[in-house]
């Protein structure tokens, strides 16, 4: 749509203060206004969800001055821009973060006390979006906070999924999904934008012509046509006046009624192409590193990267650059492999749609594109059956093919009369039904490629990415991961915040490395003291909420051990299960034993077609059913899986945590960032040498982490030499008894069945080493609990997890990014007095 300059005529306008004053009397004036005019709603019938709007509009004004000057500056200046194209944003609740990056909590807070609201209650109102499943869509979201902060050009590109990740609710200790509406009582952050819609095309066939110039060209002729249209929300930097945007595409149908079907009286028929357009944003797939294959998914995929790189070709128009120069303005970031087809896109587009020949669109292809991969798990590892993936995308295949040839000759000239190579690095995979592998297109497309922690990286070019990392060395890097100190600090835990802030000042919440100041109040008896006492007043809020919504006692003096991520066998939450019913035997042998108190907490989703996953969950709900209930226990020993497990709920949990359980199996983890913010937040961990733990216990230092289990190299090695866990049961009588107790039925009244095929897979497969990792978990948890009684040493501990975990600051990883990959400038953005007109 064109843009309408404005008439030099027309008057400057000033942007009132009442939607940019950040002083209490205006704040409070805005919110009633808004209360008002947009809520329609008087204080005597308002709900508190008027309330909690009301407050995000008077919060979402002031975020709006620094959103457009953002688009104007980076606009005027044709600045260069990462573009974070992800399938999943885990965003969490907007408000609260917005404050705190706005620097506005407390002065908002104070109006809101005197308007007579409670700012945390409001918090609770809002729907979080769960746009993702776990740690991958979070770690965008921490991306774009820091991307913001660090004041770099970028937007985050993805889709607007209209149902996010199922509420999880737990009946008769299994899980059930709840579908997650999130959007109805509407998203106050969000600006459509119709005006840039684009229409995305899917299946029908190609033809080849020859145009005037003599050029070989192809024409796509689509059979379905769909519309994307962006709805943008502003993300804000802390402390900055940058706001970058976040892109979400929803789908519409082009037409959005058949009138020839209505007329001819086939009225559903009439709304059905409406509907199946509007399907491909409908919901958000709940999958786990599995790739099933679906239609729906593919088309999901093509349809947020087609939109996304269609608005990149309006904003080069928009900034008079040529499209010849697309890798210089833009750098796109591919967050795992479901943005890959990207590549086959954007071929397409420079080539079909812009005249460009096939090498120098494969130049600005590969200048393009850098790839992010997030797993070691071949299953995870997305392909797609050719003979979908060619009726969907005719053109893409094609382009995919050609891609190949120049590939696969590519690989013949540096590894002559390599067979198996070539079939080991094909785009295709021919071994069977044939398919795309999109790992390997995105290596061939990318200029660069990085694991998320450095044995992640390793353990990628040795094993799932060897071939390549031989082929291409150059491209391979790392970027460890890291989190946002905003949102898991300064937001939710706001005493430590306090603490922290009052003997170092506030820059650490900028610059986390400045944390090590801590180190110095190691030994003042003081500091700590107020740095135990904090924790438990926060183990003391958690406890009560617990008892709230479960009507559970949790005492705050026994050790808060707390597992919480989704749910999977290699994430091995069944461990911890085993550990549980080990102190629950030693109980019962011996009522009197000297044990320390624990209360274990559990939070995650299982992904709804996952038995093993659900049966896990199932598991848990039942020791606790009877741990919690058994007079012998007397209190020692609660479990409590704490159900609908989400961002708004992980802010709660981290700060009250004393132990972090990041126990997968060596090797499988690529990164984990629940280990990192649970570190921050003084919890010490108990750990496998897996993902960022191996970085987590170097930077605290290994007298301060509880380390245990097979490395990543000895889980090689006994796979190879033929582990057999039944060597682990009869030579374990501890852990016989524990497998003989739930193989009993003594955790579920009886039945014998119901945890057999758990049970079955561990003493016959245990593809996860549970059995083998067993006797070191349980001695290093033995170590836990005796170390928990010296408080001194613990607080000494925590404290000096907290001062080093500067690493682990989402700031540290973009600048990676931006050094080794992307070479972006910040640019700075001036608050300008008035929105518009000449000044
Ligand atoms: C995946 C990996 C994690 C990693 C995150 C972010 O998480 O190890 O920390 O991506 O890189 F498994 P999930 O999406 O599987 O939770």
């Amino acid at each position: 749509m064109q843009t309408a300059p404005i008439p030099p005529e027309c008057p400057t306008v000033r942007v009132e203060d009442d939607r940019t004053g950040l002083d209490i009397e205006t704040l409070k004036r805005a919110f009633l206004d808004n209360l008002f005019y947009i809520q329609g709603k008087f204080p005597e019938i308002a709900t508190q969800n008027d309330y909690y709007m009301a407050l995000a509009y008077t919060v979402r004004d002031r975020l709006f001055r620094r959103w457009l000057n953002t688009a104007e500056t980076y606009s005027k200046q044709g600045a260069r821009t990462v573009c974070y194209l992800s399938a999943e944003f885990l965003m969490g609740p907007h408000l609260g973060n917005n404050l705190i990056n706005l620097g506005i909590f407390d002065t908002v807070k104070q109006a809101m006390t005197e308007l007579g609201l409670d700012l945390d209650e409001l918090f609770e109102k809002e729907e979080e979006p769960g746009l993702g499943n776990g740690g991958l869509g979070r770690l965008a979201a921490c991306y774009l906070d820091s991307l913001a902060s660090l004041e770099t050009p970028s937007i985050g590109y993805g889709i607007r999924y209209e149902f996010g990740i199922f509420d999880q609710d737990i009946k008769d200790g299994w899980q059930v999904e709840v579908t997650d509406k999130w959007l109805r009582f509407g998203n106050p952050w969000e600006v459509a934008r119709p005006e840039w819609e684009v229409e995305v095309k899917f299946g029908g066939h190609t033809q080849a012509f020859t145009d005037e110039h003599g050029n070989y060209r192809v024409l796509w002729v689509p059979d379905k046509v769909v519309r994307g249209v962006p709805y943008d929300t502003p993300i804000s930097g802390y402390k900055v006046n940058s706001c970058n945007t976040l892109r979400l595409w929803a789908a519409e149908a082009t037409d959005s009624f058949d009138f020839d079907a209505f007329n001819a009286g086939d009225y559903s028929g009439a709304v059905f192409k409406k509907m199946e357009s509007e399907t491909i944003s409908k919901v958000l797939y709940p999958n786990d590193n599995m790739t099933q294959g679906k239609i729906l998914r593919l088309e999901q995929q093509f349809f947020f990267v087609s939109c996304s790189l269609q608005d990149m070709f309006r904003i080069l128009k928009r900034q008079n650059i040529a499209i010849e120069r697309f890798h210089e303005k833009f750098t796109i970031q591919l967050n795992d492999t479901h943005p890959t087809i990207a590549v086959a896109e954007l071929m397409r587009l420079l080539m079909d749609e812009y005249g460009m020949e096939w090498d120098k669109a494969w130049s600005i292809v590969t200048s393009t594109f850098a790839y992010t991969n997030h797993t070691l798990l071949p299953e995870a590892l997305e392909r797609w059956p050719i003979s979908l993936f060619g009726s969907m995308l005719p053109r893409h295949l094609e382009i995919i093919y050609e891609i190949n040839r120049h590939f696969l000759d590519d690989i013949r000239i540096k590894f002559p009369d390599d067979l198996d190579r070539l079939s080991r690095m094909s785009l295709i995979d021919e071994s069977g039904e044939r398919y795309v592998r999109m790992a390997h297109l995105a290596c061939v497309g990318s200029h660069a490629i990085n694991g998320v922690a450095a044995l992640h990286t390793k353990l990628l070019k040795q094993d799932v990415l060897h071939d390549f990392a031989e082929m291409y060395p150059e491209k391979f890097v790392n970027v460890t991961n890291g989190v946002t100190p905003r949102r898991f600090v300064a937001l939710s835990n706001p005493r430590l915040t306090r603490l922290i802030t009052s003997k170092i000042g506030g820059n650490w919440i900028k610059h986390l490395d400045d944390l090590r100041q801590l180190e110095k109040y190691v030994d003042d008896t003081g500091f700590c003291s107020e740095f135990r006492t904090i924790k438990h007043e926060i183990k003391q809020d958690l406890s009560n909420y617990i008892k709230g919504l479960y009507d559970i006692n949790v005492d705050p003096n026994s050790l808060f051990d707390i597992q919480s991520k989704r749910i999977h066998e290699y994430k091995r939450q069944h461990l911890n299960a085993l550990h549980i019913v080990t102190l629950y035997n030693r109980i019962k042998a011996n009522p009197d034993i000297d044990i320390t108190p624990r209360t274990f907490l559990f939070g995650g989703k299982a992904a709804p077609g996952y038995y093993m996953a659900k049966l896990i969950i199932k598991l848990i709900n039942s020791i606790a059913d009877v741990v919690n209930r058994d007079p012998d226990v007397r209190d020692r020993l609660k479990v409590l899986f704490m159900k609908d497990y989400s961002v708004k709920f992980a802010q709660r949990v981290y700060p009250a945590a004393d132990l972090s359980e990041q126990i997968s199996t060596a090797g499988k983890e690529a990164s984990g960032t629940g280990n990192m913010k649970f570190a921050m937040n003084g919890a010490l961990t108990i750990g496998t040498l897996d993902g960022a733990n191996v970085e987590i216990l170097e930077e605290v230092g290994a007298e301060n982490f509880f380390l245990f289990g097979l490395t990543a190299e000895e889980v090689s090695q006994k796979k190879a030499a033929g582990y057999n866990p039944q060597d682990f049961y009869s030579t374990d009588p501890e852990l016989k008894l524990v497998i003989d107790r739930i193989s009993s039925g003594f955790f579920s009244h009886g039945d014998t069945e119901l945890f057999k095929p758990l049970i079955d897979d561990l003493m016959y497969h245990d593809q996860y080493l549970l059995f083998a990792d067993y006797r070191s978990y349980i001695d290093c948890q033995d170590r836990v609990g005796l170390t928990y009684r010296d408080q001194d040493l613990w607080t000494r501990m925590t404290l000096l997890n907290t001062a080093r975990t500067g690493k682990f600051s989402s700031d540290r990883s973009i600048q990676d990014y931006i050094d080794n990959i992307w070479h972006t400038k910040p640019v700075s953005i001036d608050l300008k007095e008035y929105v518009q007109g000449g000044s």
